[in-house]
């Protein structure tokens, strides 16, 4: 458990669970930076969803009364280049995890990460849970896999939830997505501070037109909870039902440091400077996916009906947010 999971984990704390953390087996030092604090809160036990053995052992033990599964291979662009990876992780570590239940726990509530990518090369604006998917990632391909197995274990008698949550990001975020890269990225440029990767004085990005629906992960483990509240389990979007491009996000972000970028070229050659002609942002064409999702846009009305679910940070305090966390950071405060 990483980012979600440190939010829901504070979020079930709050309602007095007894809570397990289970994490995968590594050997690098700052893995459990993010879940820190939570030590001697949660437990944590070592399980790994592509290893039947560790899943049997750790659900066996346990007999936990409500899985939440928020593991997965999260990253779009690597699931190109790992594709048996992504699909061993995210769609047949859900088949193994569910086995586990059926064959020890058959009362334990199921929460699966489902995901507004499964949408792809949307087939209609806004999508809610009827809108088809038609996903254009491995990751995306192999998460609407374990959706599908939700779905047909539940015909069989399985208590599975489905969120179809779409982007949500926090201070916590790792820096390999758009929206923290960005954050921290900016308020390097404003400390004087190198790129953390390139060691640039300026940004390189990738797709700056894409469209994605941001809300605020801490919002969104709420809705998680919710699901599994309910007397008969469903799938349920989770969305603000509001969008903007990431050169939108750019924007923001950059204006609350002070600096307003200005926009030269078009396509791969577009360049961003600020007021003094420095330059900011260079596109790398690297950065670009094989395909990519150009637009995400969720109807969240039936979690706000059935759940009473609803985002209460607005894209405006998220972009403040991450900013200002990633400027303290900096500053070591
Ligand atoms: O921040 P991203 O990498 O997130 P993406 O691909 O939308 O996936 C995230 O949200 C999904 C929910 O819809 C989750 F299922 C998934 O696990 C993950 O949390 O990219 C957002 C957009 C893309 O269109 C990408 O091409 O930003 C574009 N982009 C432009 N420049 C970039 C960059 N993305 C990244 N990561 N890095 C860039 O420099």
């Amino acid at each position: 458990m990483r980012v979600n999971g440190s939010y829901l984990a504070e979020f079930l704390l709050e309602k007095g669970y007894e809570i397990y953390g289970m994490h995968r087996r590594v050997s690098v030092d700052n893995y459990f930076d993010r879940v820190e604090y939570l030590k001697g809160k949660i437990k944590l036990v070592c399980g790994d969803l592509t290893d039947i053995g560790s899943l049997d052992k750790v659900i066996r033990e346990i007999k936990p009364d409500d899985i939440y599964n928020l593991a997965a291979m999260s990253q779009v662009r690597v699931s190109f280049d790992q594709k048996f990876l992504t699909k061993e992780i995210n769609w047949l570590g859900v088949e193994r995890l569910i086995d586990t239940i059926k064959e020890y726990t058959q009362n334990t509530k199921f929460y699966q990460a489902s995901t507004s990518e499964m949408f792809g090369e949307v087939l209609e604006i806004p999508q809610n849970e009827k809108t088809p998917f038609n996903p254009k990632s491995p990751y995306a391909k192999a998460k609407l896999k374990a959706h599908e197995a939700v779905e047909r274990e539940r015909e069989n008698g399985l208590f599975g939830c489905c969120g179809i949550l779409f982007n949500h990001e926090s201070p916590r975020r790792g820096l390999e997505f758009v929206t923290r890269k960005f954050t921290d990225g900016i308020a390097r440029i404003k400390l004087g501070l190198p790129q953390r990767e390139t060691g640039k004085t300026y940004l390189e990005m990738g797709n700056l037109d894409a469209k994605r629906d941001w809300g605020y992960a801490k919002d969104y483990v709420k809705a998680m909870w919710l699901m599994l509240q309910k007397d008969k389990p469903d799938d349920y979007v989770i969305a603000t039902g509001i969008n903007h491009s990431v050169k939108e996000f750019i924007e923001l972000a950059a204006g609350y440091v002070g600096i307003k970028i200005n926009w030269k070229g078009e396509g791969i050659n577009e360049e961003g400077y600020d007021k003094n002609g420095k330059l900011i942002i260079k596109i790398d064409p690297k950065l670009f996916r094989p395909t990519d999702v150009n637009q995400l846009l969720g109807d969240s009305t039936k979690a706000r009906n059935e759940l009473g679910w609803e985002p209460k940070v607005s894209f405006e305090e998220l972009v403040e947010m991450m900013v200002k966390s990633d400027i303290d950071k900096l500053k070591g405060k």
